[in-house]
């Protein structure tokens, strides 16, 4: 039991596809408390029935975007735990027209909610829960490979990423003296929601397939298995880092 009675949220359920319900079922396994978000009420439909299934105390409104929401969000989880172990941040945003074809034909305003919901959210997230994070406590973000290389079609999303893996290094820098870590995994192609807005997305889980050394694809259980490494003591000298947990791909020239 790595995680038992760690207070944790996880911010980013769609659907039980999501890396972000992966991860949720490796921690209740490890006897973690778990509470999720949900952006609007449409996913709210999906999260609840997930929460219920995984034993979640409760859920609560966060739409990364509305500062407001961020500030309802802080309350609410004060006046249920009072405070708060991990955060896991397992959100991100492009606008479809803008993940394919080229990228220098991205919108200023495609560029700014790619940078805003993929990157901004994890830096205001932090500041929000920080106060919350009393015993210090482990914060988790999802990554992508194509923030290093140009990955086809992956455009914006990949300067995001760019973004936000920087952040994760001056947000490590910035709470490491409350003794919470801040960390990323970076996922191999996995098939969820937000990956099919990606053109071609079926190309690159077959090129992995083929070329990464584990010759596999990885699944929301790999990463749910190394999110709780990262979110346990186990990794408590381990902050700023990117985690690749995608069949050993990267290393491949
Ligand atoms: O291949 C993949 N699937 C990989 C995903 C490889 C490597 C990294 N990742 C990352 C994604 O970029 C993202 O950061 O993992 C994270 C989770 O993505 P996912 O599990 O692949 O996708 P999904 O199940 O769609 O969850 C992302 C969720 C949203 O879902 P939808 O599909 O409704 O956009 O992010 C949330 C939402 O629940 N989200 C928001 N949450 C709060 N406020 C917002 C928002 N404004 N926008 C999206």
């Amino acid at each position: 039991m790595l995680l038992k009675d760690k207070k944790i949220l996880i911010l980013g359920v769609a659907n039980n596809k999501s890396i972000a319900y992966g991860i949720a079922q490796e921690f209740k396994a490890q006897g973690a408390r778990l509470a999720f978000s949900y952006p609007g009420e449409a996913i709210q439909k999906r999260v609840d029935p997930i929460s219920e299934e995984l034993g979640g105390e409760f859920t609560f409104r966060l739409d990364v975007t509305d500062d407001a929401q961020v500030a309802a969000a802080v309350r609410t989880v004060e006046e249920q735990w009072g405070s708060v172990d991990v955060v896991v941040h397992s959100i991100a945003f492009a606008q479809r027209e803008d993940l394919h074809g080229r990228f220098i034909d991205t919108s200023r305003e495609g560029f700014k909610l790619a940078m805003d919901i993929s990157a901004y959210s994890l830096v205001c997230v932090c500041k929000a829960f920080e106060p919350l994070m009393t015993e210090g406590g482990s914060v988790l973000t999802m990554t992508y490979y194509g923030s290093q290389k140009v990955i086809t079609n992956y455009n914006v999303m990949g300067v995001a990423k760019a973004a936000l893996e920087a952040s994760v290094r001056y947000l490590a820098a910035d709470m490491g003296e409350r003794g919470i870590r801040v960390n990323a995994v970076s996922a191999g192609p996995i098939k969820t929601l937000a990956a099919s807005g990606i053109s071609g997305f079926k190309t690159i889980l077959n090129h992995i397939e083929e070329h990464a050394p584990l010759r596999r694809n990885v699944t929301t259980q790999d990463v749910g298995r190394t999110a709780v490494f990262l979110a346990s003591d186990l990794s408590g000298a381990v902050t700023g880092e990117v985690l690749f947990v995608d069949a050993g791909y990267n290393v491949m020239g």
